[in-house]
């Protein structure tokens, strides 16, 4: 008689077979991959190698300049020329290091958060500046620039470069080219927290898409603390879990920055999958010029970031090797003063901007909602660009 109760017999042929034993995957380490102490001295790693001092300096000579311009445009925002702007003072390593790992064949992905990122990869300051200062469209050619418009939906950006990515790969086949091109998408600790995130570190893993996801815990998420946004031990764990190459690197180390992006993304461009690398930094200025950071953080974490400067860092590094001296230091801060005197006198003399333009392109009929809101707007009249 067939039993009714209890689990079917299992023909053998059919019976499951023996797990599979899989490797272990190499876990992300809880120190951060560092190679210049915070204190300018060098650290040896097992793992990396230093870039070579004229990548060093070049790094240092982008930091300045990167720095020059941030605070340019905070001053430019406080003084109502641009909307709003998000200061990436004390990211510079994280900014510059990842940027100037890609090769002419990659892209970028920027968010609001990345505007030295964007100046770094030679888009210039004025145009980079578009987008905050209320234009309807990002200021550049993300196709002449290689480069994204600056992302601020958090985590679209991932997404974009896994499908820009997979993409170019089905193209390289139809057109035999052989460069293979990679895409470093730049994004914050919230940002993972983000559903999209987690769909593009999918699609990346399974479609083994040449992306390098550069997370840079800066520890806010405007007012909520990593630690309240992740059980993980380290965000880079978060890519183990999705089976991708997973980093963890010293965020204000200009050098670590560099060397783990860059080996990244060969390793990606090689066929070796998509990675992601979190750098722990910090924000030093407010989410943006109109957030209160006093009434959520302390002023003692912030200066004990700010004794860890990704800038005096590197310097003391390439002064007591001999590479930098006052000299070379006048010649980098001269070139980054008129960074700041153009991008000053180019927002004083060009025309002005018409808010009502935000609404011009976006249906052909439009809504009655946005032609409530188009003249709304228009109360308001014309802004400076
Ligand atoms: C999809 C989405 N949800 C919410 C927001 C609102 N928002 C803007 S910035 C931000 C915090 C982002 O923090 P993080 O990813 O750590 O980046 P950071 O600003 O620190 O660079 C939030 C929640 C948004 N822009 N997009």
């Amino acid at each position: 008689m067939e039993r009714t109760n209890g689990p079917r017999a299992v023909p053998r042929t059919t019976r499951l077979a023996p797990p599979e034993v899989v490797a272990d995957p190499p876990l992300p380490s809880s120190r951060p991959v560092t190679l210049v102490d915070h204190d300018g001295t060098r650290v040896s790693d097992s793992s990396f190698s230093p870039p070579p001092p004229e990548t060093l300096g070049a790094l240092f000579r982008a930091m300045v300049i990167g720095r020059r311009f941030d605070l340019q445009a905070s001053t430019l925002a406080r003084q109502g020329r641009l909307a709003v702007y998000p200061s990436s003072m004390g990211q510079e390593a994280c900014q510059v290091g990842g940027v100037l790992a890609l090769s002419d064949h990659d892209w970028l992905f920027p968010t609001y958060r990345d505007s030295v990122a964007a100046v770094t990869h030679g888009i210039g300051p004025v145009e980079v500046l578009t987008l905050l200062r209320g234009n309807w469209h990002c200021g550049y050619d993300p196709h002449a620039h290689r480069c994204a418009p600056q992302c601020t939906p958090l985590a679209t950006n991932a997404s974009h470069a896994v499908g820009l990515t997979y993409a170019a790969r089905r193209k390289r086949g139809e057109e035999g080219s052989t460069a293979t091109t990679a895409a470093l998408v730049l994004m914050g600790d919230g940002a993972t927290s983000e559903g999209e995130a987690h769909e593009a570190y999918n699609y990346a893993a399974m479609w083994n898409a040449p992306v390098v996801f550069l997370v840079q815990n800066n520890h806010w998420a405007i007012s909520v603390p990593v630690s309240k946004q992740s059980k993980a031990p380290t965000l880079a764990h978060k890519g183990v879990g999705y089976g991708m190459n997973a980093y963890h690197v010293d965020g204000n180390d200009a050098a670590a920055v560099y060397s783990t992006v860059a080996h990244a993304l060969r390793e990606a461009r090689a066929g070796g999958g998509p990675a992601l690398i979190e750098a722990r930094t910090y924000r030093m200025e407010p989410h943006t010029n109109a957030d209160p950071a006093h009434r959520y953080r302390d002023q003692g974490e912030v200066d004990y970031w700010r004794s860890r400067d990704p800038i005096e860092r590197l310097e003391t590094l390439l002064r007591a090797e001999g590479h930098l001296d006052d000299e070379v230091r006048a010649r980098i801060d001269t070139d980054a003063e008129l960074l700041a005197d153009t991008l000053r006198q180019r927002m004083a003399d060009d025309d002005e901007l018409d808010p009502a333009d935000l609404f011009a392109n976006v249906y052909a009929t439009p809504t009655p909602l946005l032609q409530a809101q188009r003249q709304r707007v228009a109360r308001v009249g014309k802004v400076r660009r």
